[in-house]
């Protein structure tokens, strides 16, 4: 056994269902913790995950949250007769009572249940499916909106605060940690050509003209389980950045994932485009759930968060291919750059299409 078997064995055997394990395999494709399934002898299945401690350096924070959120979740579905334990996430206690485990290397572990007869797509397979997952982010962000904001800790402080980011980039030029700098100045110069665009939302935060609301801030499509047999949208996952942010990132982070042709790693960018089809889609799912407690600011600025929120990681991914691939997993020596160079491309076809953008939520006004 390696060391990181040795670990995920040692987490594992912490759970009550410890001792009918038939079977603990990797899951999920999540670029920052590590993701396995636990099926046991009795068909009983688990998600276990390790957090990842370089990324999130409060996992006992993180771990409040959640339970904060997932019982306030599941309270409200109790209350309207649904199943809770599908409905949003379950955490798991270790045989002694904890909500997480930690291991002999005083790293963070923690279990879910796993809610069968559903799939986590990397990509919607249509524009239905990708509606159906607006409307799953939408119904979340309006579940959440009478949640205590104040009680959340920040889990990454500044997330979606795209000047700060930015700053991250020109600190990951100069200090050049990888050596990499010559091969990224076209890319440098695309960020650059938009520093000015980076503040437009945290500007309008900042004068109280679009309101903070408790936000998911991760909002891929794999991050909403899809029911195998209706179609339906469970369950919205991944809930380690539920933190207060703006309406704009959570619309925002699902457009620049999601309302593509190609995967987020594509390095054939003929490949690459920005589907307005896809962005109707998944602005009619969005807007039908929440729309109604969104003021006519927060409705206008939804296509800035869609290009922000597209700018931001493609400028996250630059800078850790600049520090040396230390935030993000890689596959191999360029993925970072690769995945850069794909988003500042899908920013490009926003910029060309931006009327049309604004046409299609300014029909919700
Ligand atoms: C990371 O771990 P995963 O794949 O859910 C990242 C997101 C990025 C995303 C890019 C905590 O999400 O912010 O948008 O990769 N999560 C964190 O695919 O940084
Ligand atoms: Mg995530």
């Amino acid at each position: 056994m390696n060391k990181k078997e040795v670990l995920f064995r040692e987490a594992a055997a912490a759970y009550p269902f410890g001792g009918k394990i038939a079977e603990i395999a990797p899951y999920g494709g999540g670029h920052i913790n590590d993701t396995f399934l636990v099926t046991c002898t009795d068909g009983e299945e688990y998600v276990l995950q390790h957090i990842n401690s370089y990324v999130f350096k409060h996992p006992d924070e993180i771990m409040e949250n959640i339970m904060g959120v997932t019982k306030f979740i599941a309270e409200k579905l109790t209350a309207e007769g649904r199943d809770a334990t599908r409905g949003t996430l379950t955490i798991c206690e270790t045989t002694d009572g904890k909500d997480f485990y930690v291991d002999s290397d005083g790293e963070f572990w923690r279990v879910a249940l796993n809610i069968l007869n559903t799939t986590a797509f990397d990509y919607a397979e249509s524009a239905e499916m990708f509606k159906t997952s607006g409307a799953a982010f939408g119904e979340f962000q309006s579940m959440l909106a009478d949640y205590p904001a104040d009680t959340l800790h920040e889990t990454i402080p500044h997330f979606h605060d795209t000047p700060d980011r930015f700053r991250q980039l020109e600190d990951a030029i100069r200090d050049n940690k990888s050596g990499r700098l010559e091969n990224v100045a076209a890319e440098i110069e695309f960020a650059r050509a938009r520093r000015a665009d980076c503040a437009i939302l945290m500007d309008l935060l900042n004068e109280g003209k679009l309101p903070l609301k408790v936000t998911h801030n991760d909002t891929k499509m794999s991050n909403v389980l899809i029911d195998n047999e209706t179609g339906d949208a469970v369950c919205v996952i991944d809930l380690d950045t539920v933190m207060p942010g703006l309406t704009a990132f959570d619309y925002g982070d699902s457009i620049r994932a999601g309302a593509t042709t190609a995967a987020e790693d594509e390095v054939d960018l003929s490949k690459v485009h920005f589907d307005l089809d896809l962005y109707k889609a998944y602005t009619e799912g969005f807007l039908g759930a929440a729309g109604k407690a969104l003021t006519e600011t927060e409705i206008r600025t939804l296509p800035v968060g869609a290009k922000l929120m597209t700018l931001e990681v493609g400028m996250r991914f630059l800078a850790d291919y600049l520090n040396g691939d230390v935030y993000f997993k890689t596959k191999y020596p360029q993925h970072n750059l690769d995945r850069a160079r794909n988003q500042f491309h899908l920013v490009k076809e926003m910029e060309e299409k931006w009327d049309d953008m604004m046409a299609v939520v300014e029909a919700y006004l």
